[in-house]
């Protein structure tokens, strides 16, 4: 085994921790307060080459491979989380999904502008009654020869209005069930498409969440990805690879309210001395830490199997549902750590603890990774 970072690898985790340092910490509680989109930020980090990072050369992407990607993550997610889940949704579910899946004429369309960044890319699965069961799509692509017609709602769609290439799930033939659902590209502003309001959510406010309609809306067949009612089995390979990148995020925004509670606890002082002297929050700080390189670790894995061609499933599913589980642990008691301090906006502890809450219900909730789980563990 090694355990050793390749120096590209380094190299990339320093410059997106460079970058979340130095820039998104200026106005990152102004966005998260207001819930502003970061569209400068996006445009900023896609010319670093953080938005197309795992796609092939070829097409205009970076090449690196998931290790890296994991790495990013974490140092964008301890500082601001919701640029991490718009880079996580485009890179590792749009990016990925079209590579993966599509055909050469979509790779050729769609990709260079996605990987160059000036395209955002979104996933859309979840419907008002059809989250962790996502067998249950309501919404239709009816087949009409040389297009389909989609009608139907979809929910909680990460980057719905500033994404410009959306990947939808739609049923195309109830009686088939699951096998009934095809996955199509479709170009947002294609007629018949209209937004809900803006979801005023408890964290992750500035990354930008809506309903997305759709009304008749006209979707040449070019665009359906792989087979007739491939659909369900690309969503479901798509979010395997998906939590990767959410187990990432939870890890950062750990890792992030470990460094904050670090650098407090050295300067807060109680009776008579500064708090990390004290067991009470030096063990906690230990618990934290050794939790967090748990994820990490498991986060590792799951990218080292990728990147190796080997299943990544169940890695996957243990890493988002630990990571997430953790984050909610380490931000509660961050927050804790900084007392008083740690519920007001100016020490950002609040804002992690809000985003981590949403790392166990995202891209399969922390009961659903166990179902993954126990039904691979329990196979044999
Ligand atoms: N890769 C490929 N195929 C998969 C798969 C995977 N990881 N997981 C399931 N499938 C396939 C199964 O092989 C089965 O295919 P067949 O009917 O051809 O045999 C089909 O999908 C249905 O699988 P299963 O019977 O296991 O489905 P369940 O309804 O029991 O649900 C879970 C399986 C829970 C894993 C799935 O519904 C799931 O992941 N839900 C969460 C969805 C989610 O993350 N929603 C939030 C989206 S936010 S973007």
């Amino acid at each position: 085994m090694n355990f050793e970072f390749t120096e590209e690898q380094l190299m990339i985790k320093q410059a997106a921790g460079d970058y979340a340092r130095r820039e998104l910490i200026k106005d990152v509680i102004e966005r998260d307060t207001n819930a502003i989109f970061p569209t400068q930020h996006v445009k900023n980090l896609a010319e670093l080459g953080f938005f197309g990072m795992m796609v092939d050369p070829k097409y205009g992407g970076g090449g690196m491979d998931t290790i890296s990607y994991v790495l990013a993550l974490e140092e964008i997610s301890k500082i601001d989380s919701s640029l991490a889940v718009i880079m996580s949704v485009h890179n590792s579910l749009a990016c990925y999904g079209i590579e993966k899946y599509g055909n050469e004429a979509q790779k050729e369309k769609y990709l260079p502008d996605l990987a160059s960044g000036n395209k955002i890319g979104a996933f859309l699965l979840s419907e008002p009654e059809a989250g962790s069961d996502a067998t249950m799509q309501r919404t239709t692509a009816e087949d009409k020869g040389d297009h389909y017609l989609v009608n139907g709602t979809k929910n909680w769609i990460t980057s719905a209005d500033s994404a410009s290439v959306y990947l939808v799930l739609a049923q195309s033939n109830s009686e088939k069930k699951h096998h009934g659902i095809n996955a199509l590209i479709l170009d947002k502003n294609t007629p018949g498409i209209s937004l809900g309001p803006h979801e005023d959510k408890m964290g992750m406010r500035s990354s930008d969440t809506h309903s997305v309609m759709f009304t008749d809306v006209k979707v040449p067949k070019e665009n359906r990805i792989g087979e007739d009612g491939f659909g369900f089995k690309f969503a479901m390979k798509l979010l395997e690879g998906g939590r990767i990148g959410i187990a990432s995020q939870a890890m950062g925004i750990a890792a992030g309210a470990l460094d904050l509670s670090i650098n407090y606890s050295k300067e807060r002082k109680a009776f008579g001395t500064e708090i990390s002297n004290h067991q009470a929050i030096a063990f906690k700080m230990s618990d934290m830490a050794v939790k967090i390189e748990n994820a990490r670790n498991l986060c590792l894995k799951a990218a080292w199997l990728k990147d190796n061609g080997k299943s990544y499933s169940l890695a996957g599913a243990m890493a988002k549902q630990y990571a997430a589980d953790i984050a909610m642990e380490v931000t509660t008691e961050a927050v804790q750590i900084h007392g008083g301090y740690g519920y007001v906006k100016e020490y950002h502890v609040e804002r992690l603890f809000r985003e981590a809450k949403l790392t166990q219900i995202y891209e399969g909730t922390s009961e659903i990774q166990k179902i993954v789980i126990s039904r691979t563990i329990l196979k044999d």
